[in-house]
Formats: C-alpha cells, sequence, structure tokens
C-alpha cells in the first residue's frame, strides 16, 4: 500500500488539473503524474481535462473546438493504444497565420500538419458514422497544431497526456477552405519541410484511414461525456506524421496537396 504524504493534498482530478495548469502558466515541466498516483485512470484524466477547461473560461478563453491525438498508427504504437484522445482547443491556443510560434508561453513546441474540419452545424454522438461525421462539415482545411508538454522530454504515459490536454499549445489553419465532397482527404498529401529541408511526408489515410473517421469518433467520445460538437468549432484530426521540435531561429512549413501551405517560423 503506498502512502500520502501527510502534508501533501490528496491526489483527484482537481490536483491534477492544477498541477499541470499551474506547469503550463509557469512554462515548466515536470515528471509523470502517473508514476507518483496510480489512480490517475483515463476517466480522472478526462476529469482533470474538463476541470482545467473551467478554469481556462474563469480565465476568459472560450472554446474554440477540439483536438484528436494519437489518431495514426505510428504514434499508437509509439504509445502502445490503440485508440485515439481527444481535447480542448480555446481561442488563447489559436495563433493567427504568419505569426511566429508563440515561444514566450511554451516549453518546448513540436509541430505536426495536420487536416482539420470546421464544423457547419452540431455534431451529437454517440453512434456517429464517418460518413455522417464528414455531412456536417462545412470546410476542410489544413492546420498545423503547436505541441507541447508539461512532461519533461515530452515523456508520459496515456494518462498523463489526455490529462494534460493532449499536449495542448497553438494551433494555425491554413489559408485555403474547401467543402468536403471537392476534397479527398485520404489522398489528401502533406510534405513536412524544416528549414528548407524536406523531412517526412503523409497523406491523409494516416489519420485512422480517413480523417473523418477521426471526427465520427470525437463526436462519440464527447458524446458520451454529455458534449455537443458545436456548429463553428475546429475539429484538428491528429498529426499526420510525427511532429518535429521547432528550434529558436527555425523555420517550418507545411505544404499541402490541395490546401496550400502554412510556414511558421520558430520565434
Ligand atoms: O495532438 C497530438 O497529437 C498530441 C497527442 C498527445 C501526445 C503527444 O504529445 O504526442
Ligand atoms: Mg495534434
Amino acid at each position: 500500500m503506498t502512502e500520502q504524504n501527510p502534508t501533501a493534498p490528496a491526489w483527484s482530478a482537481a490536483r491534477v488539473a492544477e498541477i499541470l495548469l499551474t506547469a503550463e502558466r509557469s512554462q515548466t515541466s515536470r515528471t509523470s503524474i502517473q508514476a507518483e498516483w496510480p489512480g490517475l485512470t483515463l476517466d480522472v484524466a478526462y476529469a482533470a481535462q474538463d476541470i482545467a477547461l473551467a478554469d481556462r473560461r474563469a480565465h476568459g478563453e472560450t472554446v474554440t473546438g477540439i483536438k484528436l491525438g494519437l489518431t495514426s498508427r505510428a504514434k499508437q504504437q509509439q504509445m502502445g493504444v490503440d485508440k485515439p484522445s481527444v481535447a480542448w482547443l480555446t481561442d488563447a491556443m489559436a495563433l493567427p497565420a504568419g505569426l511566429p510560434v508563440p515561444r514566450g508561453k511554451l516549453i518546448h513546441p513540436r509541430a505536426e500538419p495536420e487536416i482539420a474540419f470546421v464544423l457547419g452545424r452540431p455534431l451529437a454522438g454517440p453512434g456517429v458514422t464517418a460518413a455522417q461525421a464528414l455531412a456536417a462539415v462545412e470546410y476542410v482545411t489544413a492546420a498545423v497544431e503547436i505541441i507541447d508538454s508539461r512532461y519533461s522530454g515530452f515523456k508520459f504515459t496515456l494518462e498523463d497526456a489526455v490529462a494534460d490536454n493532449n499536449s495542448s499549445g497553438a494551433y494555425v489553419t491554413g489559408p485555403v477552405l474547401k467543402r468536403p465532397d471537392e476534397v479527398d482527404l485520404s489522398l489528401e498529401a502533406c510534405l513536412l519541410e524544416v528549414d528548407g529541408d524536406i523531412v517526412d511526408s503523409a497523406t491523409g489515410s494516416a489519420v485512422l484511414g480517413h480523417p473523418a473517421e477521426a471526427l465520427a469518433f470525437a463526436a462519440n467520445t464527447f458524446g458520451a461525456r454529455g458534449v455537443t460538437l458545436e456548429a463553428g468549432w475546429v475539429v484538428l484530426t491528429g498529426g499526420m506524421t510525427d511532429a518535429v521540435a521547432v528550434a529558436p531561429g527555425s523555420r517550418v512549413a507545411a505544404h499541402f496537396t490541395s490546401l496550400g501551405s502554412i510556414t511558421l517560423a520558430g520565434g
């Protein structure tokens, strides 16, 4: 039996949320919480995410959408999981195109190219299929997510990462908006460039076979938590390639077949 330090507050979802928000706001990283507290289950981790969202809202942030993580087989294998995870996006994370990576707010940013949806009408699980999910999409666009873990060296368990809002940092959306029937998303390709070198590439099929599968998964997962995905929300469907570190002074660009390019200065 593990005894708690009598001077430390008892572990709870609220304490996990507070620790990770404090780490985020002070840009300090820490070690795995689950290693200290095995009681950090996936349900507790999602509860911590929602408590942190309530705190973000109390600080004036508004929800702009949601994001999925671990939607590619490669990332799932790295983490030893077989399902994606979901998290919140707020206006404080939205980065206007052309601005550099907000390094002053982040610990160790990494960038990953994604396909994003903007919903035209609400979507509520359970039972949502990929076809139904796609029918709720108004626009498809490119995105680059700048992930930033509150764990040192991005070393965490799945539960740690979910409690940390899936390593949320910032996100920027692309210059081209397409109707979902104008683009074959499983074939939409992306080249990831760092300082002039192409370092990785993928197509939308890396995202659960088709990004609409990720949207359906999100609708059903949030539906199980009583949350409807709202019209106007942005949905980041998950990294198409591995995330790359964004060094100061570097330049990261994601070039999509039909969704245009996004270029980010490393700050
Ligand atoms: O958006 C993401 O793919 C992040 C997933 C959370 C785990 C990670 O930091 O890779
Ligand atoms: Mg992502």
